[in-house]
C-alpha cells in the first residue's frame, strides 16, 4: 500500500535519518516528503544532505527548504547573514562538518540542493511546509516568512480545508508528534537530545528514532 512519508527537521543528525530508513524501509511506491532543516546543531549536516542526494533514483523524494536551509544560503553571500548564522544558529557545526576551508568545501551538488528544494508540496489532502501557513492566504500567495520562520502555535484550518503537515516548532519532551486534525507538527528535535520522527499522513502511524539509534513508534 502506498504510504506518504513526511520526515521531520533532522539538524545533522545522521545517525538518527540511517536508523529512521531503516525503521521505515521506504519503498518505490511510497512518497517521501522531508520538511526542512537538514542542517546545523547536529554533527554531521554535510552527511545528512549527502545522504538524500545518494538515495536510490527511484524513490519518490520531495525535499522543502527550511529556515536553517535560507540562512546557510544567505550566509553565504552576506557578511552579517554569517554572523547570525554562526552566532546563534549552529552553523559553526555545519561548516565544520564540510572541512576546515568551510565554504570553499561545500560541493557544487550541495548549493544546488539547498537551492532547489521547494517551499511546500500539496496533495489532495495535505499541505506540507517547513514552519506554517496563514490559514485565509491561498498556497501560492504566502509569505516566505510564514513558510519558513511562523512558529505553531494554535494554527485556524488553512482555507483549502488540506490538513497542513509541518516541522520547525521543536517539540520538547516527550517530544511527541502534535495533531490538531487540521494541522500536525513532527519536529521533535533531534538536533538537541529528542527524537527524529516519520509520520505516514495516510494511516496516521509515525515512527521516532535518536541519534543513539533508540526506537518507538505510535499513531496519530
Ligand atoms: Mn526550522
Amino acid at each position: 500500500m502506498k504510504r506518504t512519508l513526511a520526515i521531520g527537521d533532522i539538524h545533522g543528525c545522521l545517525a538518527a535519518l540511517e536508523h529512521l530508513w531503516r525503521a521505515v524501509d521506504p519503498q518505490p511506491q511510497d512518497r517521501i516528503i522531508f520538511l526542512g532543516d537538514y542542517v546545523d546543531r547536529g554533527p554531521d549536516s554535510k552527511g545528512v544532505i549527502e545522504f538524500i542526494l545518494n538515495l536510490p533514483p527511484d524513490l519518490d523524494v520531495t525535499c522543502l527548504i527550511g529556515n536553517h536551509e535560507e540562512k546557510f544560503l544567505l550566509a553565504n553571500i552576506n557578511k552579517g547573514e554569517l554572523a547570525h548564522w554562526l552566532d546563534d544558529w549552529g552553523g559553526g557545526d555545519t561548516l565544520a562538518s564540510y572541512g576546515a576551508s568551510g565554504f570553499k568545501d561545500v560541493p557544487a551538488t550541495h548549493w544546488e540542493f539547498l537551492r532547489k528544494a521547494l517551499p511546500y508540496v500539496e496533495t489532495d489532502s495535505h499541505i506540507f511546509v517547513h514552519a506554517n501557513l496563514e490559514a485565509d492566504v491561498p498556497l501560492a500567495l504566502q509569505q516566505s516568512f510564514t513558510l519558513l520562520h511562523k512558529k505553531f502555535g494554535k494554527p485556524k484550518p488553512h482555507q483549502s480545508g488540506k490538513t497542513m503537515v509541518c516541522g520547525h516548532t521543536a517539540l520538547k519532551a516527550p517530544h511527541l508528534p502534535i495533531n490538531l486534525g487540521h494541522a500536525v507538527c513532527i519536529d521533535t528535535d533531534p538536533g538537541r537530545g529528542g527524537w527524529l520522527t516519520c509520520l505516514d499522513t495516510e494511516s496516521g502511524k509515525y515512527w521516532q528514532v535518536t541519534n543513539d539509534g533508540e526506537g518507538r513508534a505510535g499513531a496519530i
